[in-house]
């Protein structure tokens, strides 16, 4: 019997896994590759939970291979990971030289994913910033060297790789380079104005001069495409960025307007100039002119600077008014509700519960505000404790099964019944992988890695998305290829 079609996917829908380059390649001095600035900030005491750094990993550098098989065995039909600056220009600036190294490492990589049938996703920017552009300038706190060398490191992008890539993302989550790495200094290049954290920074100001920054790199990186590739190509681009849901606490006014605050903060600040021209008034009612303004000129090239809406989310956050945090528009987020219990399936991470409905939510207010078709870049789940568990128990990933659970019933309807155009979902992550300044102790991956023997087992999550994937995608014999299969 077939399935009524209001249960399946649109043709050409697209899944596969993520992953970001310093998460997962290590070999961070091997073939000409130039530091970046997470090399360092790893290395720093107190950055990582852990102590540990990315110089390993997943040795994914060395094991790209072996990743690619697995890929194919879980059957997906594309891979969204992101490229490292610093191998492709080890010093990263405009006048700075490629590496050739670097160049065929990714040639070959692309290759070997198309030879599988894999279709690239590739990420330009996933917070890997060449340490050296740091040093000379600040980084992203210098407009005029930023944009210039960005846009520069774009263009060797599309010239050496696009002829078989054709869906690009300018930036990952500006919102955590900007906030986590300029304003909380918790991500390199680690600036705040809390001097126990930080000698440097100023939180009241840098965070959103970098955030224009990022802005106006990925903008005329775009630009750069359109007129120079994209004729030939025939590719699309654009950003990505990070959001959760925002729902009101309660039926107050205030708090209501609340919900409306955190997502001009979170997601608007970024959103709201890259495809409407122009930041959320309440922005600038709280920053008044902390908040850099774009020339006219500027917005030209900001506005409608990408092709699609690229969306990774996580959770959604109970919002009420009064908050003292800036960085969330002065919001509180909480996820117990006002009858004591709690949103949802509480994660490792503090800031992540699990509410499909959430979702669902903010899929159809992504659409009506922004109205695009979407990516779903990111969605995923840290299961508690897991990094505590024998391996044997936590491939037995029953939290990140249900969330997966969730979140693809609310995908399907969201598609279905509310008519939002949803193009592609890739869960994160293919593999456990370096959560940043979690180290290694945060597992995110729907394949577990053993950090002794860099053995990859398949938890339960990545057997329940390959065969609800399986189940719903249309017209197209099952792949044969997606039987798991554990290592020997
Ligand atoms: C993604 O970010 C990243 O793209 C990916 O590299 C990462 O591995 C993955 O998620 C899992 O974490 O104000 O300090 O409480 C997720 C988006 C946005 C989640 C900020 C944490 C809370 C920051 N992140 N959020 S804080």
């Amino acid at each position: 019997m077939t399935a009524p079609s209001n249960s399946k996917l649109p043709k050409d829908f697209m899944w596969g896994f993520a992953t970001a380059a310093f998460q997962i390649e290590g070999s961070w001095n091997v073939d000409g590759r130039g530091e970046s600035i997470w090399d360092g900030f790893a290395k720093l005491p107190g950055k990582t939970q852990d102590g540990r750094n990315g110089d390993v990993a997943t040795d994914s550098y060395k094991r790209w291979k072996e990743d690619i098989a697995l890929l194919a065995q879980y059957g997906v039909k594309s891979y969204r990971f992101s490229l490292s600056w610093s191998r492709i220009i080890p010093l990263g600036g405009r006048d700075d030289p490629i590496n050739p190294e670097g160049i065929a490492f990714y040639n070959n990589f692309i290759n070997e994913l198309l030879k599988h049938g894999i279709t690239p996703f590739v990420t330009l920017y996933h917070w890997d910033l060449p340490q050296a552009l740091h040093e000379r300038y600040l980084g992203w706190l210098n407009k005029e060297e930023i944009v210039q060398d960005f846009t520069r490191y774009a263009r060797v992008c599309f010239e050496a790789f696009g002829d078989r890539v054709k869906h690009w993302l300018t930036l990952n989550e500006p919102w955590c380079v900007a906030i986590l790495g300029y304003g909380r200094g918790v991500f390199a290049p680690g600036r705040s104005s809390d001097r126990t954290r930080s000698p440097q920074g100023d939180s009241s100001t840098e965070p959103w001069i970098v955030g224009r920054n990022l802005i106006l790199a990925h903008a005329h990186a775009v630009k750069a495409y359109r007129e120079d590739f994209k004729p030939q190509q025939k590719g699309q681009i654009g950003i990505t960025l990070n959001g959760d849901w925002a729902m009101p606490y309660d039926d107050n006014q205030e708090n209501i307007d609340a919900a409306q605050h955190a997502l001009d903060f979170a997601i608007g600040w970024f959103a709201d100039p890259v495809y409407l021209g122009f930041y959320p008034p309440y922005m600038r009612e709280v920053l008044g002119d902390r908040l850099p303004e774009f020339t006219e000129e500027e917005l030209k090239v900001v506005k409608e600077s990408s092709d699609f809406y690229g969306m990774n989310t996580y959770t959604t956050n109970l919002c009420r008014a009064g908050g003292e945090d800036e960085f969330q528009g002065l919001v509180d987020y909480t996820f117990t509700r006002p009858d004591g219990t709690q949103l949802g399936t509480q994660a490792h991470s503090a800031w992540l519960q699990d509410y499909p409905e959430g979702f669902r939510a903010l899929l159809n207010y992504l659409y009506k505000r922004y109205k695009l078709p979407i990516y779903v870049t990111e969605n995923g789940f840290s299961v508690k404790d897991e990094s505590l568990m024998p391996r044997e128990q936590a491939v037995v990933d029953t939290d990140r099964v249900n969330y997966f659970r969730g979140t693809t019933a609310s995908l399907l309807a969201a598609i279905n019944e509310d008519g939002v155009d949803v193009r592609a979902y890739f869960p994160w992550s293919l593999l456990d992988n370096f959560e940043w300044a979690d180290g290694y102790v945060t597992r995110f991956g729907v394949t577990y890695v053993d950090y002794e023997t860099q053995e990859r087992y398949p938890k339960e999550s990545a057997k329940f998305l390959v065969k609800w994937f399986d189940e719903h995608l249309v017209g197209e014999e099952k792949s044969a290829t997606s039987t798991i299969t554990e290592p020997a």
